[in-house]
């Protein structure tokens, strides 16, 4: 493997020589290997993406370097420093943003932002109002951007799709589990009418498509050793969507006491606090951008999104495997559980949470 991922890293205009190859991190879907270069040369992130969940990475990467290239310019012209706040892809000899090997496996690179600090949980409200802050200013460089993005992955947030996807997984019961799911199965159920009447809102145009990051969960943020939010990474999902996502999925994990696949349900559940904390920071940055009908759906957000958590868990449960990563056979499973028990806490605590909205948005109007 490591003379093949040399092979492939060689492919890219990386400056200096290769060090060494090590794998980095434990994302669900592509893997990612950091290059080492000797010397002053920058390391590199390489990543294999997962062409079955990214049916057109050349339009993904195009995508990407779009975003990439606006986020830039932005941070240039606010006298910061690009190598650092934006994103920067390396493209192959040939100047192709993605390499195909042997295997039709698709590889992309990018620069390692070095000294900065991913974390898999907020320990603190300092930190949950950081990464508000963080996602609210990329929302806000992105504001202006007006090229047209592919959809990278069809329906991603979108229920009424999720939903078609799901009625074909239990129709097929591909993995025989079906049986053993009554419980769960009702738990998508009972909730189904309320998730499409807000997807509604999306369809009529109330609610608005805005450039969307889809997947802003606390490790897919950067933060420098002050605490601030440095860049945010992982595009693969930016395409135009309902911006609510972003807030919703950061609440799913930033405000989660306990971990996303906790075994210990006890665990788990959403703090008003850093709800509240990461809700400040993000106003801060985009109360007077959002429309009222935006801002009065941020705390159902957190909601939809854990729901389609749980949905998207559950079904790849039931199709026995086939999209993220597992760690063990009941991976999904306990996934599953542990998401329906945040979803719980948060419908438990929901009216305080359009409280703290109303309230937050109000400072920074
Ligand atoms: C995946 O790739 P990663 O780990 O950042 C998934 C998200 C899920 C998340 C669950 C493309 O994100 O949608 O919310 O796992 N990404 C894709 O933790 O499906
Ligand atoms: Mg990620």
């Amino acid at each position: 493997m490591t003379q093949e991922l040399q092979h492939i890293a060689s492919q890219f205009e990386l400056e200096g020589s290769i060090a060494r190859i090590e794998g980095l991190g434990q994302g669900f879907i592509n893997d990612t290997f950091i290059i080492r270069t000797e010397g002053e040369a920058p390391d590199y992130i390489l990543q294999r993406k997962n062409k079955s969940i990214f049916p057109d990475v050349p339009a993904m990467m195009d995508n990407i370097q779009k975003v990439c290239d606006h986020i830039r310019k932005r941070v240039v012209a606010e006298g910061g420093n690009p190598r650092r706040e934006a994103m920067t892809i390396i493209p192959t000899h040939d100047g192709k943003l993605y390499f195909v090997d042997s295997n039709d496996e698709y590889w992309a690179v990018c620069e390692f932002i070095a000294d900065t600090i991913a974390y898999d949980r907020a320990d603190t409200t300092e930190l949950a109002r950081m990464g508000g802050m963080g996602i609210g200013k990329f929302q806000a460089q992105l504001a202006d951007f007006t090229e047209p993005l592919a959809e990278t992955i069809k329906g991603f947030h979108n229920i009424r799709h999720r939903f078609v996807q799901w009625d074909e997984a239990l129709a097929a019961d591909a993995a025989n589990r079906k049986a053993e799911l009554t419980e769960e199965i009702a738990w998508i159920e009972s909730r189904r009418e309320e998730m499409l009447a807000f997807w509604a809102k999306v369809e009529s145009g109330e609610i608005p498509m805005r450039v969307t990051h889809n997947d802003t969960k606390i490790n897919n943020i950067l933060f420098d050793k002050q605490g601030k939010v440095l860049c945010v990474i992982d595009l693969d999902t930016v395409m135009s969507a309902p911006t609510l996502n972003d807030f919703g999925d950061a609440i799913r994990t930033y405000a989660n006491t306990g971990a996303e696949d906790d075994l210990n349900l006890e665990n788990v559940s959403l703090s008003l606090d850093m709800f509240a904390a990461y809700a400040d920071g993000y106003l801060s940055q985009r109360a007077t951008t959002l429309t009222q009908s935006e801002i009065d759906h941020l705390a159902f957000s957190a909601r939809y999104i854990t729901y389609e958590q749980v949905l998207r868990f559950l079904m790849d449960y039931i199709n026995g495997d086939t999209y993220y990563r597992i760690r063990s056979p009941k991976h999904n499973l306990e996934r599953t559980h542990a998401q329906y028990a945040l979803l719980q806490s948060i419908e438990a605590q929901y009216d305080a949470m359009c409280d703290i909205i109303v309230k937050t948005t109000a400072k920074y109007l």
